[in-house]
């Protein structure tokens, strides 16, 4: 993961066009920045810096197992990445696990995977336009495309708008989770992960964090692998204690701020 990942993070740095956007912190960026995975060959988590794990799957299981948006459940679990855009009742309004939920996004792809798994309509989609205002800010990785071929669980990953230093590390190990996690209960084998990032971008405030990263560059770890409790066969019955990397060696942890 991190030689691709590096390689854009080079590129935007080095040919990245530099913008302003909503937050007031700049940006440099590129357009259609895509990453792609053998799921059965590595699991995709940065080794040049620590990245949080735990904390990443317990977003995604808000999301797609509980479905919900009380920014309390994640700050019961020491989890603070939603803080910031927590509104006056405690959630994020109708965002992401809200959206999953309404649309029963979850149920359907779960039964789809069980009894059509040629189905070429199964997808997780966020971005439900009614919805979008009302929530506290609209998705970043909004859709997710699936594909069974040859008995293996394929995804693709697209997100509109990526913060290379934050989000991007964080979401492509998420979405990595998420294809083992829905592997495991429709007995097939993980697949491809192909992350599509519309916007790919690095904030001027992350510029020296992530140059500290590139010198780290040559000296990457070996992938960890990902274990996954075997007895687990309901999607809704996974833990954080199912989920588990062995052997994740890294370097430190950089830390970067978080433009709201
Ligand atoms: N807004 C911006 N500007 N970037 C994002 O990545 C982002 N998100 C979510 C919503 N809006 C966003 C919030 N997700 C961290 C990670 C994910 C976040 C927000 C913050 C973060 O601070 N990570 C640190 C420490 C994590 C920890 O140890 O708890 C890190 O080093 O990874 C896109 O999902």
């Amino acid at each position: 993961y991190d030689e691709q990942y590096l390689t854009i993070a080079q590129n935007i740095l080095d040919h990245g066009y530099y913008d302003t956007n909503r937050t007031g912190v700049s940006t440099y960026k590129l357009p259609h920045q895509s990453m792609q995975f053998d799921l059965e060959r590595e699991f995709p988590i940065l080794t040049t810096k620590k990245v949080a794990f735990k904390t990443a799957v317990r977003e995604l299981l808000w999301i797609f197992k509980e479905q919900s948006n009380d920014v309390k459940r994640l700050q019961e679990q020491n989890v603070h990445i939603w803080d910031e855009w927590e509104m006056e009742d405690g959630t994020i309004g109708t965002s992401y696990g809200w959206v999953v939920q309404k649309f029963h996004q979850m149920d359907t792809l779960l039964e789809q995977l069980k009894t059509n798994p040629q189905d070429r309509r199964m997808m997780l989609n966020l971005w439900q336009i009614p919805y979008l205002d009302t929530g506290a800010l609209y998705p970043c990785c909004f859709l997710t495309m699936w594909d069974v071929t040859d008995g293996r669980l394929n995804c693709m990953l697209v997100q509109r708008s990526g913060d290379w230093g934050l989000g991007v590390p964080f979401n492509t190990s998420q979405y990595a989770v998420l294809v083992h996690l829905l592997a495991q209960v429709s007995n097939l084998r993980p697949g491809m992960l192909t992350h599509v990032i519309n916007n790919a971008h690095i904030y001027e405030n992350q510029v020296e964090g992530i140059r500290l990263q590139l010198t780290r560059r040559a000296e990457a770890f070996e992938a960890p692998a990902l274990w996954i409790n075997p007895e687990i066969q309901d999607f809704y019955a996974f833990q954080i204690q199912d989920i588990k990397l062995i052997g994740y060696k890294s370097h430190d942890k950089i830390s970067m701020e978080v433009a709201v």
